[in-house]
């Protein structure tokens, strides 16, 4: 697939998607959207992909559903079919690839722009970042996940607050409440999240994306079944050259070199 609205670039193990409209501060066209979805699945496909960066360019993260391609739409256009075609492609992508994925937040991210930064498993942010659930402006429900995974994180009344308010969720605030990993001055963000992205790409890739799907899993098992759940996946890991280089690097007390295998 040929992208003209996202930039997508792998380099040294991390692949870097940059969402590129920044004049409506990267809303998300239909077109957009598959370009998203399938640069998440190449993603996945490619095994020199060991860490994934999500930003935006310009001064937005992204403002959500383009709203000038939603007023264009004919009274017959289903929006049902448009999130699962759509939104519902890249929240799983991000969700199910097992692979450490980072939202580095360089503005503000609105409607289902939330959804995907906060579907991403490390969220740095830049001091200008905001959040804001759009959708109660414009009449809409919160989509992308987000009924899913807002509650989970900061409990149903401030979820249910944002929604209702649609008010801005200052940087700040957001890493108060456990939304962001960190913040820090804009002109460090792009500093920070590469030194993210490296120590991610280069660490012991089948650990990470097991742990992710350990941590995943868990939302919906009991603890009999997660323990047992651990073990299964920990037979895997044990057998990694990841994990024997781990030791052997502890016990030679010297950095660990890892392959991601
Ligand atoms: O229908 C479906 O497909 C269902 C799917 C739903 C998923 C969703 O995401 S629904 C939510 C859609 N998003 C919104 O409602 C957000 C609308 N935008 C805003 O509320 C504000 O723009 C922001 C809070 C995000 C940022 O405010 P601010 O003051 O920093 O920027 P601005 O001046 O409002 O916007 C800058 C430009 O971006 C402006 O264009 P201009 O005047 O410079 O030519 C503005 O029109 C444009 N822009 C911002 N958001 C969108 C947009 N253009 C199209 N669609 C947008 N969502």
């Amino acid at each position: 697939m040929t992208y003209e609205n996202i930039q997508f670039d792998v380099t040294d193990g991390v692949a870097t998607i940059t969402l590129n409209r920044p004049d409506s501060l990267n809303a998300f066209t239909t077109a957009m959207i598959a370009e998203t979805a399938d640069a998440l699945k190449q993603c996945g496909r490619d095994a020199a992909v060991r860490c994934v960066v999500i930003t935006g360019a310009g001064r937005g993260f992204t403002a959500g559903q383009d709203l000038a391609e939603v007023q264009g739409r004919g009274d017959e256009f289903s929006i049902g079919p448009h999130l699962r075609a759509g939104y519902h492609r890249i929240i799983k992508g991000i969700v199910g690839l097992e692979k450490p994925v980072v939202a580095a937040v360089n503005g503000v991210a609105a409607g289902a722009g939330v959804g995907i930064v906060l579907a991403a498993d490390i969220r740095i942010a830049s001091e200008k970042a905001s959040l804001v659930l759009a959708f109660s402006k414009i009449g809409l429900v919160p989509d992308s996940g987000l009924n899913w995974l807002l509650p989970r994180m900061i409990g149903q009344a401030r979820a249910y607050q944002l929604a209702v308010t649609a008010e801005r969720l200052g940087a700040e605030q957001a890493l108060a409440w456990g939304l962001f990993n960190e913040v820090v001055p804009a002109e460090q963000l792009a500093a920070q999240v590469d030194a993210w992205a490296q120590r991610l790409a280069s660490g012991p890739s089948i650990s990470f994306g097991l742990t992710k799907r350990a941590m995943n899993r868990a939302w919906s098992q009991t603890l009999e079944e997660a323990l047992d759940y651990e073990a299964y996946l920990q037979d895997t890991a044990a057998r990694t050259a990841d994990n024997k280089e781990g030791v052997a690097a502890f016990l030679e007390k010297r950095a660990p070199h890892y392959t991601g295998k």
